[in-house]
């Protein structure tokens, strides 16, 4: 496989693929594996001995350099499978293949799925409880001690409701010593307020 740099968008190639997709079959589809950072295609009609391929963010007419996410060719006669893009941030993606037959396909990709992992708020140490360990790092963090675990880092909420400070069980805006001392009473088992032991959602970043 041949990997071109942007730089070389002018190629004849590329513009074929931009002009003449009006005419192109639709049975070629696409998904995007947030994990591995790579597009695998199905369902690509033969496209002679060169195929080109655009991955482009958004469904322009007329490609310029800067709608290109990935640019491949080939010329030994197989079909695009799996296609490196790295991560993409985007909603939806658009690919185009184009063939030395001219048969040209096009389809679209959505990259919006994320990793995400259910936490113990109040848990900071990444172990499977909540308990004093945590309540200790917590009181630390917000003692300006030194600091272990993760007590004040910040996670992006997987419902999109916005984000979460590691340790901070009630909800306000800082990690401190009311958040360590509700993380001690639910490890004790005793009168629990707060968020201390109860789930959240998070994006893996
Ligand atoms: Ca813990
Ligand atoms: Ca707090």
């Amino acid at each position: 496989m041949k990997r071109f740099t942007k730089t070389l968008l002018s190629v004849a190639a590329v513009s074929a693929v931009s002009a003449a997709m009006a005419v192109s079959a639709m049975a070629m589809t696409a998904t995007y594996d947030p994990a591995t950072g790579k597009v695998t295609l199905s369902g690509i009609e033969d496209t002679g001995a060169s195929q080109t391929l655009l991955i482009l963010d958004k469904d322009a007419t007329t490609v310029a350099e800067g709608d290109i996410v990935q640019i491949d060719q080939k010329d030994d006669g197989t079909a695009f499978a799996e296609v490196p893009v790295g991560t993409l941030t985007g909603a939806t993606y658009y690919v185009r293949v184009s063939g030395t037959n001219g048969n040209l396909q096009k389809t679209t990709f959505s990259a919006t799925s994320v990793q995400t992992k259910e936490i113990l708020i109040g848990n900071t140490n990444t172990d499977t409880v909540v308990d004093g360990s945590d309540a200790g790092q917590v009181a630390r963090f917000a003692s300006g001690g030194s600091k272990t675990g993760n007590a004040g880092k910040e996670e992006t909420l997987a419902d999109g409701s916005g984000t979460i400070l590691i340790g901070n069980t009630n909800t306000d805006t800082v990690v401190d010593g009311s958040d360590a001392g509700q993380i001690a009473r639910f490890a004790s088992g005793g009168s629990k307020t707060g968020n201390a032991g109860k789930t959240a959602v998070i994006v893996v970043k």
